[in-house]
C-alpha cells in the first residue's frame, strides 16, 4: 500500500438544488421571480455552489410548515437523490421552523437567499470593518430562527451557510449571541473612527488598483477573468497568494496594474444587509480606476445605472475615474452605440463583449489611456530633497533637468492623487505657455 504524505482534502463540494416559490404575492413585489432565480443561479456560483437543478413551483401562498408544498418536497428530495445534492437554496427568506422541517425531510443543508448572500459577503470581507459588519448581519439574521440549529450545523459541517461565525458560537444561547452583537457593534465604532487613517495609506504597495463594479450578471468576473488570463502564468509565480478576486492585468504599455472583481450589486438587496454589502465594497475606496459593467441586454439596465451611480456617491467614490461598459453586446440585437447614448469612441463609455478579443484589447487600451492621467511639470527649489520626494511618490517622473537652481521633472499622475497628496506641490506648478 502506497503513503501518502499529504492529507486528503476533505471539504465537500456543495452540490445544490435551487427552489422558487411563485405566489401572486411574490409576484406583485419588487422582483420578476424568473429574473430573481437566474440571479440567485449567479450568486450559488459566485459562492462556489455546484448548482445541480433549478425548481419552480406555483402556488396561492408559502405552506407554513414546508414552505412549499408537502407534494414538492417529494419531488425536491427525488430530484437531489438524482443529482446528487447534499444542499436545497431557496430563493425566499424561510422561517426556522421551515429550515428544520426542510433539512428532516430531505437531509440535506437548507439555505435561503439571504444566508447565501451573507457566505458571500463572509467570503468577500477582507478589513477588520467588512468582517465585522458580516458577522453582526449573520448573527442578526440567525437570532430569531435559532432554536433548534445546533445540532444540525455540527451535523453538516462546513462549507456554504456555515462561513462567519462558528458553530460553536452558533451553538451558544441567545444571550451570549446578543453580547457578542453589542460587543461587534463596540468594535464597529472603533474602526470607523479610524477608517480615515488607514485610507490614507491606500498606496501601500504603489500598485496601481482597478475595480470592477456593477450589478451580478452584468460579466465583472467574465470580464475579470477574461482581461487576464494570457497572465495567468506570470500571475501564479508572483502573486501566489493573491486572493483570487484579484489578478495582475498587463497593459499595452507593459506596466501592470491590479483588476479586483467585487460581490456586484444584487436585486432587492435585504435592508439588513446593506452595512455588510456596503463594507464588502472596500477595493472600491482604494481603487484608482473604477469600471463599471453594465449588462446592455437587462431590461433593469436604467434603474441599476442609477442604484450603483447613488451607492458610488454614497461611499464617496463618486469623483474617481471611471469607465462606464455596456457589456453583452452580441445579446444587443445588434443595437448600436448610439441607442445606448454613447459618445464618440474618445468617451469613458465602452460597448463591448467580454468574449470578443479585439473589444478586450480596445478596453485595456482604453484602461492605459484613463490611467495614464496628465502630465505636468514641476519647478522646484533643488535643495527641497522633500518635495522631490513628493513628486516621485505620487507620480511617474518621465522627464528630469535642471535649470538655474531649479529642478524641472516632469511627472505623470492622475488629478486625484495630486489633488489629496500633492498638496505642498501646487505652488510649484509651471504654468505651461
Ligand atoms: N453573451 C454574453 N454573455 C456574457 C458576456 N459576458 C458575460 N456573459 C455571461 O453572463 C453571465 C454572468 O457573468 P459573470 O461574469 O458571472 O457576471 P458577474 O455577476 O457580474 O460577475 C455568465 O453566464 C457569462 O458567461 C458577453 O459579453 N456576452
Ligand atoms: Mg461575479
Amino acid at each position: 500500500m502506497r503513503q501518502t504524505t499529504y492529507e486528503t482534502n476533505t471539504l465537500v463540494q456543495d452540490r445544490a438544488v435551487l427552489v422558487s416559490l411563485i405566489t401572486p404575492e411574490i409576484r406583485r413585489g419588487s422582483a420578476d421571480p424568473e429574473h430573481s432565480l437566474q440571479e440567485l443561479v449567479n450568486l450559488a456560483e459566485t459562492a462556489g455552489v455546484d448548482v445541480a437543478a433549478t425548481v419552480t413551483q406555483h402556488r396561492d401562498a408559502p405552506d407554513s410548515k414546508w414552505f412549499v408544498g408537502k407534494g414538492k418536497v417529494e419531488e425536491l428530495k427525488a430530484i437531489g437523490d438524482e443529482r446528487g445534492a447534499n444542499t436545497f437554496i431557496f430563493d425566499q427568506e424561510l422561517s426556522g421552523a421551515q429550515v428544520r422541517n426542510l433539512e428532516e425531510a430531505l437531509d440535506a443543508k437548507i439555505i435561503d437567499r439571504t444566508q447565501l448572500i451573507l457566505d458571500i459577503f463572509a467570503q468577500r470581507a477582507k478589513t477588520r470593518e467588512g468582517i465585522i459588519q458580516v458577522e453582526l448581519a449573520q448573527l442578526s439574521y440567525l437570532l430569531p430562527r435559532l432554536s433548534g440549529q445546533g445540532r444540525n450545523l455540527s451535523r453538516l459541517g462546513g462549507g456554504i451557510g456555515t462561513r462567519g461565525p462558528g458553530e460553536t458560537k452558533l451553538e451558544t444561547d441567545r444571550r451570549h449571541i446578543r453580547e457578542r452583537i453589542a460587543d461587534l457593534k463596540r468594535q464597529l465604532s472603533d474602526v470607523v473612527r479610524h477608517r480615515k487613517l488607514h485610507r490614507e495609506r491606500r498606496r501601500k504597495n504603489g500598485v496601481v488598483q482597478v475595480a470592477l463594479v456593477g450589478y451580478t450578471n452584468a460579466g465583472k468576473s467574465t470580464l475579470l477573468r477574461e482581461l487576464t488570463s494570457a497572465d495567468v502564468l506570470v500571475e501564479n509565480r508572483l502573486f501566489a497568494t493573491l486572493d483570487p478576486t484579484s489578478r495582475m492585468l498587463t497593459l499595452p504599455s507593459g506596466k501592470e496594474v491590479l483588476l479586483t472583481d467585487t460581490v456586484g450589486f444584487i436585486q432587492n438587496l435585504p435592508h439588513d444587509l446593506v452595512a455588510a454589502f456596503r463594507a464588502t465594497l472596500e477595493e472600491v475606496n482604494e481603487a484608482d480606476l473604477l469600471l463599471h459593467v453594465i449588462d446592455c441586454s437587462s431590461p433593469m439596465r436604467e434603474e441599476q445605472m442609477r442604484v450603483v451611480g447613488s451607492i458610488l456617491s454614497e461611499l464617496g467614490a463618486a469623483d474617481k475615474p471611471q469607465l462606464t461598459i455596456f457589456n453583452k453586446k452580441d445579446l444587443c440585437g445588434g443595437a448600436g452605440a448610439a441607442s445606448f447614448g454613447l459618445l464618440p469612441s474618445d468617451s469613458d463609455t465602452m460597448l463591448i463583449s467580454a468574449y470578443d478579443a479585439e473589444d478586450l484589447a480596445r478596453l485595456r487600451q482604453k484602461i492605459q489611456d484613463k490611467l495614464a492621467g496628465d502630465t505636468r511639470t514641476f519647478a522646484l527649489p533643488a535643495e527641497r530633497g522633500d518635495l522631490i520626494a513628493l513628486a516621485y511618490r505620487i507620480g511617474e517622473v518621465v522627464d528630469r533637468e535642471t535649470a538655474g537652481d531649479k529642478l524641472l521633472l516632469k511627472v505623470e499622475l492622475n488629478k486625484q492623487d495630486f489633488e489629496v497628496l500633492g498638496g505642498p506641490l501646487h505652488e510649484y506648478l509651471e504654468q505651461r505657455p
